[in-house]
């Protein structure tokens, strides 16, 4: 592995890295289809990417909310019936350094630009299949996995090993135990060999590398709902907002951070569009910093908790600096906001994002 603990590859010129974590690249995406190949997804590692061999791994399914708690092995898995889905994983935290570039505020924790999402063709068992097997109860409340990534310290506290609570009805209803990334066994950093996929939610939820999963009949909590991911700060209550669950509308262009455009000459300008609330419903862009809009064309495949793609052409005739803005609304009629309320550790952002740009004469 790699001083971050990221064990593939990690090109700068597909990837920038934070610390233990690292995001992909909008401005290398033109050649990325609809799926982000593994070898491109984004990781976000609390600690580092563990290695852990599929043959002696097992599942353990424990906790109140069963009534024959049990375990599993990777071929028994592999031997259920299967679903195949595309599905976006995005961290809680992408976008968060825009809060400070574009918004002037502090926020605490990794400076992803618009990184730190991907959509990928996640295949393997209902959670809701291994769940019934284990007997879950109708009064079962929460559903927490837990990985074997090595215990998360930070400040000195010891937070033990990455786990965080879902609702037994989020568990329950489309939630999946992954054994495979676009057609591949999981790769290492990704889970392998098995991770949660928790469509709209926080990347957070679909919790890699599980190795139990315990099932209560009274709520679970975990530093991962009680002091992170959730809303800290002058807009909140003392001790946070509610848990973070689905993510916001976001959008971004697959252009350079300041590109350089020539005057005169036409450009297909190509972004994508995501919501964890369902579809993609419009996209409109700026080309002149907010003052006039047009609707752009979607393009592909267009389905709920993955992201929509669209493109304008725009022939530059100013030379200077440009702002593009993209603002998508989803299926709930949620639109992305000129402005995201700021919290402390830069959750959620979800506002418009004024991508700049140079013209140049030719
Ligand atoms: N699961 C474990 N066990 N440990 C982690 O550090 N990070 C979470 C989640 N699952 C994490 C985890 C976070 S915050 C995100 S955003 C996603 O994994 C990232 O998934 P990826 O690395 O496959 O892109
Ligand atoms: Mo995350």
């Amino acid at each position: 592995p790699s001083a971050s603990g990221i064990v593939k590859p990690l090109p700068p010129e597909l990837f920038v890295e934070h610390e233990t974590n690292a995001e992909m690249r909008w401005d290398a995406m033109g050649d990325v289809g609809f799926h982000v190949p593994n070898d491109r997804f984004f990781v976000r590692n609390h600690t580092s990417t563990p290695i852990v061999d599929a043959a002696t791994w097992r599942l353990r399914l424990h906790g109140t909310g069963l009534s024959a708690p049990r375990s599993f092995g990777y071929e028994e898995l592999l031997a259920m019936p299967s679903v195949t889905r595309d599905v976006a994983i995005e961290c809680a935290g992408n976008g968060r350094s825009l809060f400070t570039t574009q918004q002037h505020q502090e926020v605490a924790g990794t400076p992803w630009r618009l990184g730190g999402i991907g959509v990928a063709r996640w295949r393997g068992v209902p959670l809701a299949t291994v769940l019934e097997r284990a007997g879950i109860t109708p009064d079962a409340v929460d559903v927490m996995a837990r990985g074997l990534d090595p215990a998360y310290v930070a400040d000195g506290v010891d937070h033990g090993r990455v786990r965080r609570p879902i609702p037994a009805a989020k568990a329950l209803r489309d939630v999946i135990l992954a054994y495979e990334m676009n057609d591949e066994p999981l790769p290492p950093d990704h889970g392998h060999p098995v991770r949660l996929v928790v469509p709209g939610w926080i990347g957070l939820a679909s919790v890699k590398w599980v190795g139990d999963i315990e099932v209560s009949t009274s709520p679970l909590s975990s530093p991962w709902n009680t002091e992170f991911y959730r809303m800290f700060g002058d807009a909140y209550p003392p001790q946070g907002g509610a848990p973070l669950t689905t993510q916001g509308v976001r959008s971004a262009f697959e252009l350079p951070w300041n590109a350089t455009l020539v005057a005169g000459r036409p450009y297909l300008l190509r972004g994508r569009s995501w919501s964890g609330n369902g579809r993609i419903a419009d996209v409109e862009v700026s080309l002149d910093g907010g003052a006039t809009w047009q609707r752009a064309p979607l393009r592909g495949p267009h389905v709920a908790s993955t992201w929509t793609r669209w493109q304008v052409t725009w022939k530059p005739a100013e030379t200077g600096r440009h702002f593009l803005l993209a603002r998508a609304t989803d299926e709930t009629g949620a639109v992305q906001p000129s402005h995201t309320t700021h919290n402390d550790f830069g959750y959620l952002f979800d506002a418009v994002v004024r991508h700049p740009v140079t013209v140049v004469s030719g």
